[in-house]
């Protein structure tokens, strides 16, 4: 199955439906998918059944972490030494909950912890798959009700299934992923995926409690008119990045920055635009995670059609060879065409600097 067949069929899915004026729940979607992986014995399915559930319970937590006294810091730092807020151990719990309990993931490593998470087998179940996640990114805005969002993806274990799971099975490169997401928690919520074969988007629909396919074979737009960076680290940038934001500054395009990556990059893949967080001195490789945030969204935005670079050296982040769990990572993410415009932008002043 090649990309073109594999999005060519979930259009084709979307358009019998639509034309019946029916509507189409992404556990319908996902399970006709099936079909498109040869072999697939239905575990993959199952795992995103199970990560479409869990995010449905963090949704409801979020949308009332202003009535329940869920808000505010759990006073601990995570693995990366950034400070922890009580929902996102409530995201992560609940994504462990349900992929422990469902017998198709063998592992979890996720931003919140600081060690891999092995998980036992069920039923006798031997799981190929381990789970890479972001519970809750952005939450420096939980409190001041801005949109958050969870990133996960998806890769086959290179140890023995029936073993418990390893490092390695982790630190595998993006291209090597099988699916990736996000579920962005906005003025409604986005549950945005892709198997290697096209991304689609679905929407909840709060009434039935269901995802339901509203954005069928996302494209991202060549170009853009709006660039994302936090602009207020300008003066620690590298010099080749400050001469770049001047570029887009003279030429009068918008500036747009959520602090939610999420959400960021959410507007990317519909509208068009390049999103940046690149090093700065005291912290080379900025601030994001090469594992649980920049590869599921690098791989998923590809498959919509545009590209992600490494913000210094221009690597496909998805070629990026992980070596540590919590690793991170300059990145430059977006539209094909302002991408390509960074790098030519990057490669010039190298040459000239
Ligand atoms: P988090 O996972 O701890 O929430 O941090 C990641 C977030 C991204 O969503 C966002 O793009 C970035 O941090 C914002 O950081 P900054 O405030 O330095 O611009
Ligand atoms: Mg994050």
């Amino acid at each position: 199955m090649n990309v073109g067949r594999g999005r060519a069929s979930a259009f084709r899915l979307f358009h019998k439906l639509y034309t019946m004026s029916r509507i189409i729940t992404l556990d319908e979607f996902i399970t006709h998918r099936q079909k498109d992986f040869p072999y697939a014995s239905g575990e993959l399915t199952g795992l995103l059944h199970d990560i479409g559930l869990a995010v449905k319970i963090v949704n409801r937590e979020v949308n009332k972490a202003g009535l329940v006294n869920i808000l505010g810091k759990a006073g601990s730092d995570n693995a990366s030494g950034d400070e922890v807020q009580k929902l996102d151990l409530y995201a992560n719990e609940k994504l462990l909950e349900s992929l422990r309990n469902s017998g198709e993931c063998c592992g979890v490593a996720s931003e919140e912890m600081e060690d891999i998470f092995p998980i036992q087998s069920v039923k006798g179940k031997q799981s190929q798959y381990v789970v890479v996640c972001d519970p809750l990114d952005g939450s420096s805005n939980i409190d001041v009700n801005v949109s958050l969002g969870t990133i996960f993806g998806i890769y086959r274990r290179k140890s023995h299934p029936g073993e418990n799971c390893r490092q390695e099975d982790f630190l595998q490169k993006g291209s090597k992923l099988v699916a990736a997401g996000y579920v962005l928690y906005g003025t409604s919520t986005l549950l945005v995926y892709t198997t290697g074969k096209g991304v689609n988007g679905f929407t909840l629909d709060p009434s039935i409690g269901e995802f339901c396919l509203s954005h069928p074979d996302i494209r991202i737009p060549e170009y853009g008119k709006q660039y994302s960076i936090n602009q207020g680290y300008y003066r620690r940038f590298d010099e080749r990045v400050k001469r770049f934001i001047d570029h887009y500054s003279e030429a009068h395009m918008s500036l747009r920055y959520i602090g939610s990556m999420v959400a960021d990059v959410h507007r990317i893949l519909l509208k068009g635009g390049i999103f940046l967080y690149p090093g700065t001195e005291d912290r080379p490789e900025g601030k994001l995670r090469l594992l649980y945030e920049c590869n599921p969204l690098s791989y998923l935005v590809e498959q919509a059609g545009g590209k992600a670079v490494h913000g210094g050296s221009l690597e496909r982040i998805t070629d990026i060879e992980p070596v540590q769990l919590h690793q991170r990572v300059s990145i430059a993410i977006g539209s094909k065409g302002m991408v390509e415009e960074f790098e030519r932008f990057v490669q010039q002043k190298t040459a000239s600097v």
